[in-house]
């Protein structure tokens, strides 16, 4: 079950729920303006099929515009979850290759803050590459959508942008490297009721397009990832408190080769199987 924020023509955005390929039910007549209260529900999926069973107006897909599926929830990444992650990091800088072997066996993992739900893009707005940094590279990484009491309720694409060369120079510039404008993208919507198991079988993909031309092609899939969901979100969640729930993107596993880096008007598709696909553009900030 999809569930996604959207605009049409005009007015406010809107919740909406994806129920085939092309089509979009507006859920304001059932009440719902906010996708907060339904991730905080015991049983969103029940009371979504509930609502689908109403009259809803029904829009083509392709003319909404669709929004970041995140209302106020803080963003959150964990790092070094891959083990393509830990091997690309280690060979990017010299001085920081212990700390990213350590935090790879470490029973606490990596965790860092990414952005405020108010900067984070959604499909078809643009990513960024920052103009000070020469070596710039998306991490297509799955996002656990955790609700206050710290439960995944379901699971979203994230697009981790970060800055290699920031990142290799000195561990101490990794918010840098991280965090900056347009630097974390999630959508298109968010996936509701599936459980750790089924998303451990899903397929990551990432291709990036230049001038029309496919200029790198990766894949991965979320089972190689080294750590349990709830170990992860536990972690996020001692001595926290996240009143608005939160996003946790769980690491990048698809890295390209380290002569590549990314341009102004790039096009990047991230595509989970089990959710669907997130695109962006590139534009330098
Ligand atoms: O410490 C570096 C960041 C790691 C990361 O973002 C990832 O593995 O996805
Ligand atoms: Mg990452």
């Amino acid at each position: 079950m999809k569930l996604c924020r959207f605009k049409n023509n005009s007015g406010p955005v809107r919740v909406g729920l994806v129920v085939d390929d092309s089509t979009l039910l507006d859920l304001t007549p059932a009440g719902v303006n906010q996708m907060h209260p339904l991730l905080e529900s015991n049983d969103p999926v029940s009371q979504l099929n509930q609502m689908a069973k109403q009259n809803l107006p029904r829009l083509a897909l392709s003319e909404a515009r669709l929004g970041a599926p995140v209302e106020r929830q803080e963003v959150w990444a964990a790092g070094v979850t891959y083990l393509r992650s830990k091997a690309a990091r280690m060979e990017e800088s010299d001085f920081s290759a212990t700390a990213y072997d350590k935090v790879y066996e470490a029973e606490r993992p990596e965790l860092f803050f990414k952005a405020l739900a108010e900067k984070v893009v959604g499909t078809g707005e643009t990513v960024g590459i920052r103009r000070d940094a020469r070596w710039n590279v998306p991490e297509p990484e799955l996002a656990l959508v955790l609700n206050s009491h710290g439960k995944i309720v379901g699971h979203t694409i994230g697009n981790d942008m970060s800055s290699r060369d920031l990142e290799g120079e000195n561990l101490l510039y990794l918010p840098q490297a991280k965090i900056y404008r347009h630097s974390c993208a999630l959508g298109p919507w968010i996936q509701l009721g599936v459980t750790e198991a089924t998303a451990r079988e899903w397929k990551i993909r990432m291709e990036i397009r230049r001038k029309g031309k496919s200029v790198f092609a990766g894949e991965t899939s979320v089972g190689q990832i080294k750590r349990r969901f709830d170990e992860l979100a536990g972690y996020l969640f001692r001595s926290q408190v996240f009143p608005h729930g939160a996003v946790l993107l769980t690491g990048t596993g698809i890295v390209p080769p380290d002569t590549f880096t990314l341009r102004e008007q790039d096009e990047i598709r991230i595509e989970i199987t089990g959710i669907g696909a997130l695109r962006n553009p590139v534009a330098v900030v």
